[in-house]
């Protein structure tokens, strides 16, 4: 990490800058080793370790469900999953140590609390109906902000989404799955389902981030290509999928301003609570304190494996010194 640190470069000249913004204007794509504005660095810095502490404490609300969940087949699929998420966590810190930023200092600062992860994942999953909320509203709006992320100029971020796309695609294909049997079936079965979508529906639409007036990096962000839509036409694209399947299925959307525009051709929609939001980005939410102290109790019991995996590496480098 250290050495590959050092071959970063960084644009201070306005001439470098107004030639990387061209390189982005063009469509071309930036690589670790490409030189870059150390704003346009540290943004991304910020997002990808975000978004890497997103899919990690992600696991935790589902993961709860491992050993309840009703079949052998559905057990299957949630551990798959829930290991799929781990994967992209994994995957997003790679990317983001090829800016420079070393796994172990974004690690701490989640661990710190300094650091953010998404607010999603800060609600309690209270029956197995949460588990099929989640796999449909909350992997279907990953999909929609991560296929644009698909497009970002950072070469190592686009080319994780493309991946991680494909398997959230099939995370959410057995959510709404769920959704649909439920919504069929008993009406035990109904209420709960209900239920589910009631609690997680206005979560999921802050997932997005605040509306575009009050969000203070999507200009930069969508000026150096990283984002290509802002917060809200995300949020409205998510709407406008998810209010269809909702009605497919017989499920009710918990919104009483819900109605079509037959001129613009979309759902609009009632305000969301931002008090609700801001108080649980800053910490406050139902399971803020839950997901942190089982994240770094997790750390903690990680820790033998760091240690031993640092021995393998150190006796593998001796190994092959002597050799040479
Ligand atoms: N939660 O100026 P903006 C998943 C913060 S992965 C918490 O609009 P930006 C997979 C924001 O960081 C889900 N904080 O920011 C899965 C900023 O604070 P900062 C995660 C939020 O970057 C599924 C401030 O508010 N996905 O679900 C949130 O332009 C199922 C102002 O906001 C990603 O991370 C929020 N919801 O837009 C796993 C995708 N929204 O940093 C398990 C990558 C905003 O300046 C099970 N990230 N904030 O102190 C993004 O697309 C963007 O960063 C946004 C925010 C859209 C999250």
């Amino acid at each position: 990490m250290q050495k590959f640190s050092e071959n970063l470069i960084t644009m201070s000249e306005k001439n470098d800058k107004t030639a990387f913004q061209q390189r982005i204007d063009n469509g071309e794509t930036i690589e670790p080793k490409d030189p870059m504005p150390d704003r346009y660095r540290q943004q991304l810095i910020r997002m990808m370790s975000q978004h890497a502490h997103s899919e990690v404490v992600g696991m935790l609300p589902e993961g709860n469900w491992i050993t309840r969940a009703p079949s052998l087949r559905r057990k299957m699929i949630l551990l798959s999953k829930v290991q799929d998420e781990a994967g992209h966590g994994l995957y997003l810190y790679s990317a983001t140590e090829t800016l420079g930023a070393s796994r172990q200092q974004v690690i701490e600062e989640l661990l710190e609390g300094k650091a953010k992860y998404s607010s999603i994942f800060n609600y309690p999953t209270l029956s197995w109906a949460d588990v099929a909320v989640i796999g449909w509203l909350v992997d279907g709006a990953a999909i929609i902000n991560q296929t644009m992320l698909a497009r970002s100029s950072y070469g190592p971020y686009s080319r994780a989404m493309i991946r991680i796309c494909k398997e959230e695609s099939f995370h959410k294909k057995q959510g709404y799955e769920m959704i649909a049997k439920m919504a069929d079936g008993t009406p035990e079965q109904q209420e709960m389902v209900q239920d589910a979508v009631d609690r997680w529906w206005w979560p999921t639409l802050m997932m997005f981030g605040p509306h575009d007036e009050d969000s203070p990096n999507s200009a930069e962000l969508i000026k150096w290509g990283v984002k290509s839509k802002t917060n809200d036409e995300l949020r409205q694209s998510f709407v406008d999928r998810h209010v269809q399947e909702a009605h497919a299925v017989g499920i009710d959307i918990p919104d009483p301003d819900l109605k079509f525009n037959e001129e613009t051709g979309h759902w609009e929609f009632g305000e969301i609570d931002w008090d609700e939001f801001w108080n649980v980005v800053r910490g406050n939410g139902p399971m803020n304190k839950e997901r942190m102290k089982a994240r770094r109790e997790a750390h903690e019991n990680g820790k033998w494996v760091r240690e031993a995996a640092e021995a393998y590496a150190r006796k593998k480098k001796l190994s092959k010194e002597k050799a040479s």
